[in-house]
């Protein structure tokens, strides 16, 4: 049962989790849902690894590293010292709490549990009350063409330091998938106040859970507006390889470029405030634009974020539909 004005929240990253911890700051715990990114998933060392559910839990549980923006805050690292004696290739790094995270991840879904199911019982377990809910229960990883091969995600991210030149993304996965059954409910729900693309890297991030079938569709049929929140600033992006991959794919690297992208699927774009001369010549396009700080720095940044996307929500719920002509987003 969705309780009425269920705010649903798109997210990947570090820019992700910092504005989904500013809604569930100013949200009832049963109005808001996560629905985290799995394309980031992948094998390491015989463990599940959900990087980008990892994030958001560890966030909202108020135990993350914010230096290093992945893992935890006040971490040991006992395990990866063994493992580098014992010679294994530590190219990725889990720290001791992390790893007790993947073990039991890993082994609840052996013992035959849904990523659904181990994520919400991890979740709770760390004292979270929103739902933090997987894409896809299925699974959908993401690869990237470049200069170097193609490269799994964390082979990219991590292992390359996000260095070689991008020519394409794909979702291994994506067709035969399907949104995990929470996600399916919620798309389906009549109770949907919005639905939020947090300010994630709407290639890496946002397009895995995009590119589920149905997913497109069901927002484009649900009532809620879709408000999309730039994870550009001044033509950078605040955190991770956007800008690079913008660049890269021949994409300006502008606020407009990222609502362009999400053509016929968002009603609302935040823009950072000190990109506000740009306000006008967007909401020329039709599409309703809002002026924020989206450099999220304090908790009272990101609560205050979460305010003003609450807010954008409710006056467009009350502003004639913009027609959703297209349901479809240009998937790179
Ligand atoms: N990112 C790194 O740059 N280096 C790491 O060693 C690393 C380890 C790691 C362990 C668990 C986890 O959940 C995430 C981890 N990340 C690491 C971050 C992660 O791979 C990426 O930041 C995300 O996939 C991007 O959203």
């Amino acid at each position: 049962m969705i309780p009425k004005g269920h705010v649903v929240a798109l997210s990947g990253g570090v820019g992700g989790a910092k504005l989904a911890l500013g809604l569930a700051s100013v949200l009832p715990s049963s109005q808001l849902s996560i629905v985290a990114n799995t394309g980031d998933d992948f094998e390491y060392l015989g463990l599940h690894i959900s990087p980008d559910i990892d994030s958001l839990i560890y966030t909202l549980a108020g135990v993350n590293n914010p230096v290093t923006g992945w893992g935890r805050a006040n971490e040991s690292w006992t395990f990866m010292s063994e493992a580098e004696r014992l010679g294994i290739d530590s190219w990725f790094r889990t720290g001791d709490k992390d790893l007790a995270v993947h073990v039991h991840r890993t082994s609840r879904l052996r013992s035959g549990s849904s990523l659904s199911a181990v994520t919400d019982e991890i979740a709770r377990r760390m004292g979270i009350a929103a739902n933090i809910i997987p894409m896809s229960d299925d699974p959908v990883r993401t690869y990237l063409e470049t200069d170097v091969g193609t490269l799994a995600f964390q082979d990219y991210f991590v292992r390359h330091g996000c260095k070689p030149q991008v020519s394409g993304i794909r979702f291994q996965g994506c067709e035969t998938a399907a949104p995990s059954p929470m996600f399916r409910q919620l798309l389906d729900s009549p109770d949907l106040a919005a639905v939020v693309l947090c300010p994630s890297n709407p290639y890496l991030s946002i397009d895995p859970v995009l590119s589920i079938p149905g997913v497109v569709e069901a927002l484009a049929c649900n009532k809620a507006p879709v408000i999309a929140v730039s994870p550009i600033v001044q033509g950078q992006a605040i955190k991770g390889p956007t800008a690079k991959i913008m660049g890269e794919l021949g994409v300006p690297v502008t606020p407009a470029a990222v609502a362009d992208h999400y053509q016929g699927l968002i009603d609302g774009f935040v823009l950072d405030s000190s990109d506000g001369e740009l306000s006008r010549s967007m909401a020329g396009t039709g599409l309703a634009v809002e002026v924020a700080n989206t450099v999220m720095q304090s908790l009272g940044d990101r609560a205050s974020l979460a305010r003003t996307v609450l807010e954008f929500s409710r006056r467009l719920q009350h502003a004639p539909a913009r027609p959703r002509h297209n349901p479809r987003v240009r998937l790179s």
